[in-house]
């Protein structure tokens, strides 16, 4: 089977890229699981490293137990519930984001009737806190954890108390919500919310992480009932906000059938409330796809007085392609404070400015940062905006509009920076005038994707090429690479090599950027080996 290439055309997202098969390659854990239709009490698991402890629902759909917090973490576990047949273990609901326990930890459920995690050392971690008679426990097959009385009535359901996932057959009502999770793979709580108000409207907005402070909404249905509940219907597979005489509809109402897919609704850690279906009967994996998402572009639409916006302090947000992934970046010659939590924002790469120091301007289009200026100039034209600010020691960036004469003047930290065709301004970064960033900027755009050859060749219409073959350890699964792809697809920037497409074939990577044969190459790869091949696509198929 030869390699699956895709060429990107003119900025567009190809779709087939977008089908690409999500291949997560699962560890082999010894399995210590369970069918239990009802689960007694005086019933308990144990973490233990290497091995999945569970209770499954009856049709196996489901699993409620310990999930290892990383798939490669054999030290800290999740109390959870996931989906338990997909290649991927989505985990829909977790007890312990905060506070993961240790190899050894238990989940109890009492002869009293008290569900409670407790760590390795006997400290106890979570509690469901019913303080009625239950008799039994069930993991039922649409993923809600029970506890029930000898009736069957139920006293207490993992449904009333949501994670991040909204499942089919689930129902949230005034007061409830979702939180999103920190990162992909940090399950603590969140930088978004989403909620039921009592006065009818579903929200979005953003929370502090320390403090749970709610900053102003960024999306609303703006609609007023008395009995408004979030649903997630199970014969249909749709997911709206029921009022009083009339039910809304703000994803997709196109359905799938619950019998050749698996639902879920998830605000995810980016702030994007998305919806996703995933086939059950495809051969190989086949993924999770996005069928829906609100709002329709969170870099745009997230715009707060207060704290940093959708991404962290002095970064700005790019989000694209259908699925609207959302990726943060830095400005020339700022770093992420920790790359790896890029939520934290950026900090310049130099001393702060001490009105004598020299300075230049590193102009980006199609860049803003709206609400933080101190100074607004207008009329004035461009090049004494820019004069302005290099001329002013408070100055880190100015905005210049050409479309009626505006000039912003913006000190740190930034917010709501944003990167987009709809920005119709330009930013000038304030840079110490030696500084040598073009490299870094681009060292930080492909962190991730770490580069192991690079050849250089010619598409059959003539243009040059460069391909980067990426290192198989590459620890990224497909799908980031195929986000990051995409990401860097919809970039434009001088300092960046466009990239025309990718190639994917089992673990193997490839990236095709146009060649520019007076851009240093070789050194934007990190000086790796340079092959000069004259076809390199067809390379590539051998
Ligand atoms: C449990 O009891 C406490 C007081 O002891 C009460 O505040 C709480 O509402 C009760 N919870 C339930 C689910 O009945
Ligand atoms: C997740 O983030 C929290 C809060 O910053 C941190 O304490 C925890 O160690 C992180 N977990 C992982 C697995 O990185
Ligand atoms: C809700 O109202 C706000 C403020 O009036 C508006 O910006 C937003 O577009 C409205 N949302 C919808 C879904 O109509
Ligand atoms: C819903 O909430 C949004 C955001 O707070 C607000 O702008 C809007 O006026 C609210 N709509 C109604 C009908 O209350
Ligand atoms: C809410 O209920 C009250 C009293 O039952 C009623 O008067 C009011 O019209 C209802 N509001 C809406 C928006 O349906
Ligand atoms: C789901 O949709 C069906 C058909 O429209 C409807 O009869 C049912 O009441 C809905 N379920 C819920 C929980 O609203
Ligand atoms: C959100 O952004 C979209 C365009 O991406 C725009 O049409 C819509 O009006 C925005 N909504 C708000 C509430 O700003
Ligand atoms: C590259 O540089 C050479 C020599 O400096 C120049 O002649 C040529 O026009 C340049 N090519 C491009 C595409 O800028
Ligand atoms: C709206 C849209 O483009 N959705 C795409 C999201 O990604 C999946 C694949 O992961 C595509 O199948 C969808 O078409």
């Amino acid at each position: 089977m030869g390699p699956s290439c895709y060429l990107l055309h003119h900025h567009l997202l190809c779709p087939l890229l977008l089908q690409i098969i999500l291949l997560i390659i699962s560890p082999t854990y010894a399995q210590t699981i369970s069918h239990r239709r009802i689960i007694s009490l005086d019933s308990s698991l144990t973490a233990r490293t290497g091995q999945t402890t569970a209770w499954l629902s009856p049709s196996g759909d489901f699993a409620f137990g310990f999930r290892p917090q990383l798939e490669a973490d054999g030290a800290h576990f999740l109390l959870a519930i996931w989906f338990y047949k997909t290649d991927s273990k989505t985990v829909v609901w977790c007890a312990n984001g905060n506070t993961p326990v240790q190899p050894g930890a238990t989940v109890l459920l009492a002869a009293d009737g008290q569900l409670s995690l407790y760590d390795h050392d006997g400290q106890e971690v979570w509690n469901a806190e019913v303080n009625v008679t239950v008799t039994y426990a069930a993991m039922l097959n649409n993923g809600n954890f029970i506890l029930a009385s000898s009736d069957g009535s139920v006293r207490w359901q993992s449904f009333d108390h949501p994670s991040d996932t909204i499942l089919p057959s689930q129902v949230l009502g005034v007061g409830k919500g979702l939180r999103s999770r920190l990162m992909d793979t940090n399950y603590s709580s969140g930088r978004f919310k989403l909620g039921v108000q009592s006065d009818g409207n579903l929200t979005l907005y953003p929370v502090n992480i320390v403090t749970g402070y709610e900053y102003d909404p960024y999306w609303a249905t703006n609609t007023t009932g008395n009995g408004s509940r979030l649903v997630f219907n199970e014969s249909t597979g749709t997911v709206y906000l029921a009022l009083d005489n009339s039910n809304i509809y703000f994803l997709p109402q196109r359905t799938y059938s619950a019998k050749d897919f698996y639902h879920r609704a998830t605000l995810d850690f980016d702030g994007v409330l998305r919806r996703y279906i995933y086939p059950k009967n495809a051969k190989s994996g086949g993924g999770w796809t996005t069928v829906g998402f609100q709002p329709p572009d969170i870099c745009r639409n997230l715009t707060t007085k207060t704290g940093s916006g959708a991404c962290g302090f002095n970064s700005y947000c790019i989000s694209g392609g259908g699925n609207q992934s959302v990726d943060c970046f830095c400005p020339p010659d700022y770093s992420f404070q920790d790359p790896n939590r890029k939520y934290k924002g950026c900090a310049p790469n130099f001393a702060a400015q001490n009105c004598k120091g020299k300075f230049t301007l590193r102009e980006m289009n199609n860049l803003d940062w709206p609400l933080s200026a101190y100074e607004h100039l207008s009329p004035i034209d461009e090049g004494r905006c820019k004069r302005e600010c290099l001329g002013d020691c408070n100055c880190a960036v100015a905005i210049y509009q050409d479309d009626g004469q505006s000039c912003w003047k913006k000190r740190l930290p930034l917010s709501n920076g944003r990167m987009g065709d709809y920005a119709d301004r330009r930013a000038f970064v304030k840079v110490p005038k030696d500084s040598r960033n073009d490299k870094k900027e681009i060292v930080m755009l492909t962190t991730t994707l770490v580069p192991i050859l690079l050849l250089l060749g010619r598409l059959d219409d003539g243009q040059e090429i460069a391909v980067k073959r990426l290192s198989k350890d590459s620890v990224q699964g497909l799908k980031e690479f195929k986000n990051e792809v995409m990401l860097i697809a919809k970039l434009q920037h001088k300092n960046l090599v466009r990239i025309l497409g990718c190639c994917i074939q089992a673990e193997e990577r490839m990236l095709i950027y146009e060649y520019m044969p007076n851009k240093s190459l070789d050194a934007f790869i990190f000086g790796t080996h340079i092959i000069v091949l004259s076809y390199a696509l067809l390379a590539l198929q051998s």
